[in-house]
């Protein structure tokens, strides 16, 4: 093999990012990129990187995500030029919305062969420019003489000419919203554009020292009077500070199912009635919000009202502000004194009637055993009946919740599920993801994936359940493609088939366009044999009716990924 700057400089980056605390790439092949995917392979073989490898750019890209939501440590991804590098659009959509830290490095031709129709070549710098917290488009690889003859660098802190040096860990701060163009603070994506010219890779020693990630800034938080009458609302990745405020404070907390903080005592139930109602929601003065509330009408109208003070504590993404006068703050804390007991108990009985219970009845022992036969005969059909009964979207939402424990991990797609399972479970500690920055039914399995090869590196327990509906399953149908070398998933795909995207339903407009239409365009009915997708990609399958099957599928030992396929219906 021959010398090649450009894997030099491949493994040079590479180094650079595994000593500022990367631990995993995600690969996607091509021949440009060629020299950083040999130095990642040759790092992972040596245990320095995690390399996960997938044919799909856009489920490379949401693998990423998935690996960076759940280790909230910058993850990699490696692709080729062209069109390889816009397929990572949609997850670095969702990373910069949902203030994940992602580093993408695409390859490119070098600058004499943009614009002059060669092939595989168009306009990679500023790609993702909307969405990123740094850009940088390097300098092609240039031999580097031995010694410390390479020139003195542009300005300081710039790499020298014809090197890569210094980027990675510019980038590994600036996803960490460390420093850069982006917002202090706040996680999101990187972009590095990387124009290699021939020869694409050589001979090249690959070698990094592990370091830590830079330690994120914990802001000093702003301290909130106790006055106001104040409820805590905390949205997707809202995280438990959320349940850590109100339960300072003595406010009740509004949790979506998807915050991370849907737990504690405070927690509200049934809170959208809750909201709606003049002597409970109508009588909020203030409202501390965390992360993004997304999943109800009532919580984005009481956070629009523009006589509730509403303080936004910065999670990711973008600061959170629909009544125009929101006060984002990085963190809060609340000041000592006595909680309005009055405004709390009014929460708190309200929340204790509007409580859902959806558990199994408990077994009528005194009619199994008891010396009337008409009494047996009427337990045991009533015991057959709630093993028997037909699963709905309740049920099943709440099997998957009773089913998930702390060490598990639960994931949501952007289906009419994820409403449900809002308005129905209680308070849990269980560590949720959905990807809420923009609500899409794309790469839900990916990032499941990612989220479950994270969760279970270094071999912690646990299995990560995705919860999702049938068109959201299959538009991420190429995601269940994961190579037989990489360490298996302990992971369940739930899918609730209702035939096609029943959310739409709902909408307004379904009251009066004709109904053929309604279904051609937006119920786009499926009949696709899920059993038969799972069977092409070697997963297992298995179709359930029943809350007893159910229950049995959720709690035997996942060993292969499976797909568990719940009819509903429409
Ligand atoms: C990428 C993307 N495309 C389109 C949408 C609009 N959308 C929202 S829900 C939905 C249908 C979801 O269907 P399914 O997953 O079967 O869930 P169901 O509504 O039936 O519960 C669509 C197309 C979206 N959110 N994201
Ligand atoms: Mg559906």
């Amino acid at each position: 093999m021959t010398a090649s700057p450009a894997s030099d400089q491949a493994a040079a980056l590479l180094g650079e990012l595994i000593a500022n605390g990367v631990r995993d790439l995600v690969l996607a092949p091509g021949s440009r990129s060629q020299a950083l995917a040999l130095a990642a392979t040759a790092l992972a073989r040596d245990g320095m990187l995690r390399v996960h490898v997938r044919i799909d750019e856009r489920v490379a890209g949401f693998t990423a995500l998935g690996l960076a939501r759940e280790t909230r440590v910058p993850v990699a991804v490696v692709c080729t030029s062209g069109t390889a590098a816009g397929n990572l659009l949609p997850a670095v959509m969702e990373a910069f919305h949902a203030g994940i830290p992602l580093l993408l490095l695409t390859a490119d031709r070098p600058p004499e062969l943009r614009g002059v129709g060669a092939n595989q070549a168009t306009i990679q710098p500023g790609l993702f420019r909307s969405f990123v917290r740094m850009e940088a488009d390097a300098d092609v690889p240039a031999p580097v003489e031995a010694g410390p003859s390479t020139g003195p660098a542009a300005h300081p802190g710039a790499a020298a000419p014809g090197t890569w040096t210094g980027l990675g860990v510019r980038a590994v701060h600036a996803a960490l919203g460390l420093e850069g163009d982006g917002i202090a603070g706040v996680p999101g994506p990187v972009h590095l554009n990387l124009p290699m010219r021939e020869p694409l890779s050589g001979t090249s020693t690959v070698h990094a020292q592990p370091g830590a990630a830079p330690a994120l800034h914990s802001p000093a938080p702003v301290v909130l009077t106790r006055g106001p009458r104040t409820v805590v609302v905390a949205g997707a990745d809202a995280g438990p500070a959320a349940e850590a405020l109100s339960y300072d404070g003595g406010w009740p907390l509004i949790a979506e199912v998807v915050s991370g903080s849907r737990y504690g005592r405070l927690l509200v139930h049934g809170y959208r009635q809750l909201l709606r109602e003049p002597e409970l929601g109508g009588r909020i003065e203030r409202v501390v919000v965390f992360g993004h509330p997304t999943l109800s009408r009532e919580a984005a109208a009481l956070l629009a009202r523009v006589d509730v003070e509403v303080v936004a504590v910065r999670a990711g993404g973008e600061a959170l502000d629909l009544n125009g006068r929101s006060r984002p703050v990085p963190a809060v804390a609340v000041e000592p004194g006595p909680a309005d007991r009055d405004w709390l108990g009014a929460w708190m009985t309200a929340s204790a009637a509007a409580a859902v219970d959806l558990s199994p009845p408990a077994p009528d022992q005194a009619g199994l055993y008891s010396d009337d036969k008409n009494a047996r005969l009427g337990a045991v059909r009533a015991e057959l009946e709630a093993v028997r009964r037909r699963l709905d979207r309740a049920l099943l939402a709440d099997a998957v919740w009773r089913a998930t424990w702390p060490h598990d991990r639960l994931v949501f797609g952007s289906s009419r599920l994820v409403r449900v399972a809002d308005q129905v479970l209680g308070g849990k500690k269980v560590p949720v993801h959905a990807n809420r920055g923009l609500a899409g039914i794309d790469g839900t399995i990916a990032t499941a994936i990612g989220i479950a090869q994270a969760s279970q590196a270094d071999g912690a327990p646990g299995v990560t359940r995705v919860l999702l509906g049938d068109l959201a399953f299959l538009h991420d149908v190429g995601a269940l493609l994961i190579p037989g070398d990489e360490p298996t998933p302990r992971l369940q795909v739930i899918v609730g088939n209702d035939g096609g995207g029943t959310i739409f339903d709902g909408l307004e407009v379904a009251g009066s366009a004709p109904s053929g239409d309604l279904d051609r365009a937006f119920y786009t009915p499926q009949t696709v044999d899920l059993s038969q997708v799972a069977a092409a990609y070697g997963w297992e399958f298995a179709l359930v009716t029943t809350r007893s099957a159910l229950d049995q599928a959720l709690t035997t030992a996942v060993t292969r990924p499976q797909i568990i396929e719940v009819p509903l219906e429409r």
